[in-house]
């Protein structure tokens, strides 16, 4: 082996993360910022601005973007449902392209996590179970509680699919690399695989199998439009974020990872932890998911320059996402090659807002300059 190879940490290389070919495997988390165009959630010039600045990452999860307004929770999180949040997204994937960059849309419903103001004629958010969650969202007028869900019948199941396959294919349209179903941190999906979320007695709830069947039957209907190479999915085992809660997380998730495995798809990206916390929020074997699925691994959580290079080297995981990192550094990759200083994120500039921590955030050729 030359020295240049072995100096450069496999965090570093190309990749392919199923079928889309990856410049390094730094993968930019998919993160809510709460700034598309206020009245039709449409991505507009600031945020085509903002993922421009950040394609120098492997891969670009876009931000949640809700499937259908019933799938929305919080105000101006951009959609993938009407011709104006088409043409919004096209010109993104188009400057991250233009950039050399990949980008795949972050596919959300938010079932119960949701405010009546934000849903359609004001009636209530969706769940598998009339249970409210303990939590807040964000409305146009600040935090609120989130309001009380109503069951979903099981003659509406067919519809959220069917919302999914739309926004599946409209994210094709608009020129995204593929998708990424979030069944992650307390939403619709993981509503539906997790016992503390979902007490349903028809086949969508009571065993594992049930629990996982609407995640499922959305992975197959999405890729029958996105080859199953282009379509990974965000799960998060053991976190406690949005009142999320299963009585025993191993055997659901197991039993699911092994079912994407059959099913092909390009990658799992897992959260270990609780989403934004500690690590070892509660005991889980990551490793075994990892085992488990033969496609792309992307882990994410707390990582940092070392730990990230040290996952990728010893083969725990083939890429790995930051979000906070990249939010405050929209040069992040190359100031992790470098192992050069890094800018400090602004809390209080994460949701909502203009271009102040947003897109203000320095590149270091901005400060050699
Ligand atoms: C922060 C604020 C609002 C939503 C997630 C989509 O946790 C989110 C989210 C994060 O997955």
């Amino acid at each position: 082996m030359s020295h240049s190879e072995s100096s450069v940490p496999a965090l570093f290389t190309p990749f392919r993360i199923g079928d889309i070919a990856v410049s390094n495997r730094v993968v930019m988390a998919p993160l809510t910022r709460n700034r598309a165009t206020h009245g039709n959630d449409a991505p507009n010039a600031l945020n085509v601005e903002y993922y421009r600045q950040r394609a120098g990452a492997g891969l670009i999860i876009s931000e949640a973007t809700q499937i259908s307004q019933q799938g929305q929770g919080y105000a101006w999180t951009p959609g993938l449902y009407t011709a104006e949040q088409v043409a919004g997204w096209k010109a993104v994937t188009d400057a991250v392209h233009a950039e050399g960059g990949k980008i795949v849309a972050q596919l959300w419903h938010v079932g119960r996590i949701s405010h009546v103001s934000l849903q359609p004629d004001g009636q209530a958010p969706v769940a598998p179970s009339a249970i409210p969650a303990k939590g807040k969202t964000y409305i146009e007028s600040g935090f609120a509680d989130v309001s009380a869900p109503r069951a979903l019948r099981l003659d509406e199941l067919p519809g959220i699919v069917a919302d999914y396959v739309r926004a599946t294919e409209h994210a094709k349209a608009a020129g995204f690399d593929g998708i990424e179903i979030h069944a992650a941190n307390g939403y619709l999906l993981d509503q539906f695989l997790r016992d503390g979320s979902n007490t349903r007695e028809d086949a969508y709830g009571g065993s594992i199998e049930n629990r996982a069947r609407l995640t499922l039957e959305v992975v197959e209907a999405v890729t029958k439009v996105f080859p199953k190479g282009q379509v990974g999915i965000r799960l998060s085992p053991v976190t406690p974020a949005n009142d999320a809660h299963d009585s025993d997380p191993q055997p659901l998730f197991d039993y699911l990872v092994a079912k994407l495995n059959e099913a092909g798809i390009a990658f799992i990206h897992v959260i270990e932890g609780a989403t934004g916390g500690p690590r070892d929020f509660l005991p889980f074997d990551y490793g075994a998911l990892r085992r488990a699925f033969k496609g792309a691994y992307i882990a994410n959580n707390g990582y940092d320059r070392a730990s990230a290079i040290d996952a990728v080297a010893s083969d725990r995981a083939d890429a790995v996402a930051f979000g906070r990192l990249f939010i405050a550094n929209p040069d992040l990759v190359e100031r992790l090659r470098r192992d050069a200083p890094l800018n400090a994120p602004e809390p209080s500039l994460f949701y909502g807002g203009d271009e102040k921590g947003y897109t203000d955030y320095p590149a270091l050729s901005d400060k050699a300059a």
